[in-house]
């Protein structure tokens, strides 16, 4: 008779389950201790980078990620990047180690005190069994919550004494379960909205990250040239679903009301594929759409149907709605969009490298194909400018704007892409000097497992993006906006990683061959602004 540990595991790895994310504490150490051979762990120093890493892992690779926390308080270091894997629609198998099951009531320490209550409003459930032999289930429920569309993060609680007991007969029937969502579109809403497409006389794209986590970007190309039509990214963009370098590609719109109304105006219909309806950030009132726009939104989310405060929703598989939306729509005759011209590319002084040079020499040392993962809030149009993205999942960004993810999703998508070996593909983070600090103990799981990532830190001494929001509510110079005093070379030193800092363009594209061309994880700190340095 199997433990509920073997049993557990066996229904893990059933999944495909091969990696662990986590830090442990007492309470796991019985979870671990049953681990099959063949299952790798990744050790993160902190609960932030280590969900942070699952994160990257899940949306780079595409399948579930386990992560293993400890308690409520390894928990609560998680929460505030649980915010962006809610929102990227990560598929994160949240497990915590709880107390001996008999102990609970007491509060002895290290209960995780109504466990299942403290991830709550992020997760999509999140339990802790009603008994031991319950595991095995409560595990298969979680993996197949978190996989079913619309997909995202739940969270289990186990009583360490769990693992060791005995499970049941039943446990035998769950490593073979299957559970699907229906992946064809739905045949009326693929004639209504063609219908509406094509008769439209000046249509508009805008693609969201669930094309990208589809891989329906060339189904979305497609439609647009179909169309002749020009496509943005929805406000506030995770991912890149669209080739930068299309002609019809027209950028990031603007994270308000008023900008995003103003962008879409002369359009008579829009359609908003794989994005909520929108994720507005900065409050810049205005109509939610112009006049005589009408709004068709394609989403694999009910919630993110339901709450959209405009237009008409359909709730159904977006990369495959896309493909056949693709096949129906014929070609509207117009001509096709003339390409914007290239962008112009700024050059700094001798004493620093603007961000959109930088990214332009990061765009040139990077192998085709690397995946961008960004975190440097003031430049992401910058980058996006310059980009010349041709694959999915080519651009990560932290989906709820909470800081942590840049470094640890970036170790974590060089893993799902196999450390970068035999040609795969290769991963680089763009990573403001504030941003980096939240999650910079991923530096550490990047050398001590020889992550191959190129981290890029754009020093400019300050918090840009909140500098621009001060602007934007006229609150002119508070207190907390400015980071100065800090040394990526002797921090990333510290925790095992190679690093050098730049202040010059020639310097810059030197450093960033040398570090594409290591076999291990470098960090090249680049100073962006006027006497950062
Ligand atoms: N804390 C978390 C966890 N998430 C946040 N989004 C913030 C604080 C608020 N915040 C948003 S942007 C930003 C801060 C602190 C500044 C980031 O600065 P940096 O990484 O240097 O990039 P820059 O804006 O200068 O380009």
């Amino acid at each position: 008779m199997a433990t509920v540990g073997e049993a557990g595991w066996q229904v893990l790895t059933a999944h495909g389950i091969d990696t662990v994310f986590g830090n442990p504490g007492s309470n796991e150490l019985p979870f671990l201790a049953a681990m099959p051979q063949g299952v790798r762990y990744v050790l993160g120093l902190h609960e932030g980078a280590v969900l942070g890493m699952a994160d990257g892992y899940a949306q780079a690779g595409g399948g579930p990620a386990l992560v293993n926390l400890h308690a409520a308080s390894g928990s609560g270091n998680a929460m505030g990047a649980l915010t962006n894997a809610v929102y990227s629609h990560s598929p994160l198998v949240l497990t915590a180690g709880q107390q001996v099951r008999s102990t609970i009531g007491q509060e002895v320490m290290l209960t995780n005190v109504d466990a299942a209550a403290l991830p709550r409003p992020l997760v999509k459930h999140s339990a802790e069994p009603a008994s031991p032999q319950d595991v095995p289930r409560a595990l298969s429920q979680a993996v197949h919550t978190a996989l079913l569309e619309p997909r995202g993060p739940v969270y289990l609680s186990v009583p360490y004494d769990d693992w060791a007991a005995q499970a049941g007969a039943d446990a035998a029937y769950l490593p073979s379960r299957r559970t699907r969502t229906a992946a064809a579109p739905d045949e009326d809403a693929l004639t209504e909205l063609a219908g509406a497409l094509s008769g439209a006389a000046d249509p508009v794209l805008v693609l969201g990250p669930q094309v990208d986590a589809d891989r329906a970007n060339a189904h979305a190309v497609a439609l647009a040239e179909s169309l002749a039509c020009p496509v943005w990214i929805a406000p506030s963009a995770s991912r890149c679903p669209f080739p930068t370098r299309h002609p019809a590609f027209r950028g990031i719109l603007p994270p308000s009301v008023r900008g995003v109304s103003q962008h879409l105006a002369g359009h008579d219909v829009v359609l908003v594929a794989g994005a909520p309806v929108f994720r507005y950030h900065q409050w810049i009132p205005g109509d939610l759409l112009p006049d005589g726009t009408r709004l068709l939104h394609l989403t694999a989310d009910p919630a993110e149907a339901a709450r959209a405060p405009m237009g008409d929703a359909w709730v159904g598989p977006v990369g495959a709605t896309l493909a056949a939306l693709a096949q129906r729509v014929p070609d509207a005759g117009r001509p096709p969009l003339p390409p914007l011209p290239p962008p112009p590319v700024p050059h700094g002084a001798q004493d620093h490298v603007p961000p959109q040079q930088l990214a332009a020499l990061v765009r040139d040392a990077a192998p085709a194909g690397t995946v961008h993962v960004c975190e440097s809030t003031s430049t992401i149009d910058d980058v996006i400018a310059q980009a010349d993205f041709t694959e999915p999942g080519s651009y990560l960004f932290p989906a709820s704007g909470g800081l942590g993810f840049g470094l640890p999703a970036a170790v974590g998508a060089q893993l799902a892409h196999g450390w970068g070996f035999d040609g795969a593909r290769r991963v680089v983070a763009l990573v403001g000097d504030g941003s980096a600090n939240y999650g910079i103990t991923a530096l550490w799981t990047a050398a001590q497992y020889r992550v191959p990532v190129v981290f890029v830190i754009l020093k400019n001494g300050t918090y840009g993006a909140l500098r621009g929001f001060a602007d934007l509510l006229g609150t002119g110079e508070t207190p907390g906006l400015d980071v100065p005093g800090l040394d990526f070379v002797k921090i990333s030193e510290g925790y095992g990683v190679p690093a050098v800092s730049v202040r010059d363009a020639a310097g810059a594209a030197a450093a960033l061959k040398e570090a594409f061309a290591a076999d291990g994880p470098r960090l090249v700190e680049v100073v962006t602004a006027p006497g950062a340095g």
